[in-house]
């Protein structure tokens, strides 16, 4: 018993911490905003970093590494810069400092931090702060999910003709994917849904399914750090997270649906054209 009241005393403290640190991350973004952006590219010409995704992660990492010394973590930039993308039993920490970073290049008003805790490869809490918006999205396994405190509720549409479902296009360019991609938008455009939106962060997408705000979420080639604290906010607010084949989310996979109810999420899933993409925990030299 003792043990398991310490695992919550760290867990609040470390979710505390993170509410804190996406704060501290927003108002960096915000303040970059008003200032030139330096892009750079990752695995392709649309796959962009800047400079300040870089400070966030860092600032976020060398905090965290203080203060928890013995967590790990898993950052996009820490692991573009070489890091391994492993989830191991380990309390971890899965962060994406400037999620929708082509938002962020283009001043589109969506950008979101997004910090995760997961312990024995289970998420405990997430924390998604969309700094443009001043929305603060917590969740804690088991305590509920909240936007700037206020209780979130998944929306209780069960009629698929009745919803906006939300995607994203991706950074894949490869015409065989972009086939995929709209032939799937096409299906579920088609059945026919009321709408489909997409603010260009995952992490936003998500907590917007966990507001009540759309019925689902889906993506084939979104990264762990991209959904990670996201499926703990739409868990928490009463929705669900599968695999784009009706089995389990796969945190590594880099496939995500996000879904108010069974009803939804499976007759998404039988529109969806999927494929796999390389994983995040794949070896790197694949
Ligand atoms: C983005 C995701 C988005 C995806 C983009 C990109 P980033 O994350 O949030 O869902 O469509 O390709 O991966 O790179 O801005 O952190």
């Amino acid at each position: 018993k003792m043990r398991v009241i310490f695992v919550a005393n760290v867990e609040v403290e470390a979710m505390d911490h993170a509410v804190a640190l996406a704060r501290k991350a927003g108002e960096m973004v915000r303040e970059a905003l008003q200032n030139e952006r330096s892009i750079m590219c990752k695995s392709s010409s649309v796959d962009l970093v800047t400079q300040t995704d870089q400070k966030v992660e860092q600032l976020i990492v060398s905090s965290v590494k203080e203060k928890f010394p013995t967590h790990s973590f898993i950052g996009e930039e820490s692991v573009a810069a070489g890091q391994p993308c492993v989830l191991t039993n380990n309390p971890t920490w899965i962060v994406d400092p400037v999620d929708g970073t082509t938002n962020f290049v283009h001043g589109y008003p969506f950008v979101a931090v997004s910090i995760a805790f997961a312990v024995n490869k289970e998420l405990e809490f997430g924390v998604v702060y969309s700094c443009l918006e001043d929305k603060m999205y917590t969740a804690r396994k088991g305590k509920g999910a909240f936007c700037n405190g206020q209780p979130l509720q998944v929306s209780d549409q069960k009629e698929i003709n009745q919803s906006i479902i939300a995607t994203e296009f991706g950074s894949n360019r490869e015409p065989e994917v972009v086939d995929k991609i709209f032939s799937t938008m096409r299906n579920i455009l088609c059945l026919p849904v009321h709408g489909m939106r997409g603010v260009g962060t995952a992490a936003t997408n998500m907590c917007l399914v966990a507001s009540g705000c759309v019925e689902a979420y889906y993506e084939i080639g979104i990264h762990c750090w991209d959904v990670a604290a996201g499926a703990v906010i739409v868990s928490e607010a009463g929705g669900l997270l599968m695999d784009v084949d009706g089995g389990p989310l796969d945190l590594m996979s880099r496939r995500v649906l996000a879904a108010n109810n069974k009803t939804i999420a499976e007759r998404i899933i039988k529109e969806i054209e999927v494929f796999k993409p390389t994983r995040d925990d794949a070896p790197m030299d694949k």
